[in-house]
């Protein structure tokens, strides 16, 4: 069942959406920690105090992501906004506080429309608020739904506007490449031949960096990482001991990923919903993967799915991207 919806003809009567959310959230928790490896959706690090410690992470001297993307835009706005046309609509897949697309939308000729989608509905109505006192002629219409599902895509605004993704962030990293060329090529279905996609990836750099960015010695990662624990056991009656846990994130060099998870300390049972799942010591939850992109390894990912990569941005280290592309 759809679980998006508006916020505009909602408002802020979200229950309904909580619920059947609730309902999904209890099927994938019980379903990965039965499976062999235990694994855990990391869209589920992103509840409030979760996304609250994301936006944490962001700030920290560790984490380059974030700051690399953001200067990256800084220094080529104009050349951004001028591959993504006038009187566009920017959809923005997974668009969390919306930080990234403000000067980007400050900077584009007359924006027809701005969709942020998202699944956190807290999030987005900050946001839309926002963006919205900042920018009072631009039609801001946010989507609460889960992007890799069909349901918020049938939920966007129907018209002859251009239309372009924005897929910031390296969200993209989040999934395997199988499944990230599943989900370009969902993108390239909304859109239409000569329509755009604005994509930021994390590249592929030296491990240690790599791993501080995700092992970061304030310890913020560890305690977004463990926050997925302590949703569990307050959402779905959980009983994690979150203290015997411990939080470890490796680069693995042939995955081309950071894969973030969370070591049981001692052999140990947890109850979830009912249902008990044991724990040897030393077993592990996988909670993310990070992948990384080299240059190339980006171009032929849009190649492959059905874009024609047109230019791209980088910073002087070469640690992040940003790429260009049109449907073909
Ligand atoms: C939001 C998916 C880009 O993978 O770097 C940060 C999430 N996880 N620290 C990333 C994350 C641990 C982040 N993305």
């Amino acid at each position: 069942m759809a679980v998006q919806t508006t916020l505009r003809e909602e408002g802020r009567d979200t229950r309904s959406l909580e619920c059947s959310h609730l309902g999904q959230f209890e099927a994938d928790v019980l379903s990965g920690l039965a499976g062999a490896p235990k694994t855990l959706p990391c869209k589920y690090l992103y509840d409030e105090a979760g996304s609250k410690l994301f936006e944490a992470i962001c700030e920290l001297d560790d984490y380059y992501l974030t700051r690399t993307e953001a200067d990256i835009f800084q220094n080529s706005l104009d050349s951004m906004a001028a591959f993504l046309g006038p009187s566009t609509i920017l959809v923005e897949p997974g668009a969390g506080n919306c930080e990234k697309a403000e000067p980007l939308l400050g900077r584009m000729d007359s924006p027809h429309a701005y969709c942020p989608l998202d699944i956190s509905p807290e999030i987005l109505l900050a946001a839309q608020q926002r963006i919205q006192a900042r920018l009072p002629n631009l039609n801001v219409t946010p989507v609460i739904g889960d992007f890799t599902s069909e349901d918020p895509w049938a939920e966007l605004p129907v018209s002859e506007h251009r239309r372009v993704i924005f897929f910031p962030g390296s969200t993209i990293g989040n999934f395997t490449p199988d499944q990230a060329k599943g989900l370009l090529r969902q993108f390239a279905k909304y859109l239409r031949a000569g329509d755009g996609l604005l994509i930021g990836a994390d590249l592929v750099k030296d491990s240690v960096v790599l791993e501080r960015a995700y092992h970061d010695s304030k310890h913020i990662t560890e305690q977004f990482n463990k926050n997925l624990l302590t949703r569990i056991n307050s959402e779905l009656n959980g009983n994690f001991d979150v203290d015997a846990f411990a939080h470890r994130a490796f680069y693995h060099r042939y995955r081309q990923r950071v894969e973030m998870h969370l070591v049981s300390l001692t052999q140990q049972t947890v109850t979830v919903s009912g249902q008990e799942f044991s724990f040897k010591e030393g077993e592990t939850i996988h909670t993310e993967n990070s992948h990384k992109y080299t240059l190339n390894g980006l171009k032929e990912l849009l190649e492959q799915t059905g874009f024609n990569p047109k230019q791209y941005w980088t910073d002087n280290k070469q640690h992040y991207a940003i790429y260009y592309a049109n449907v073909l």
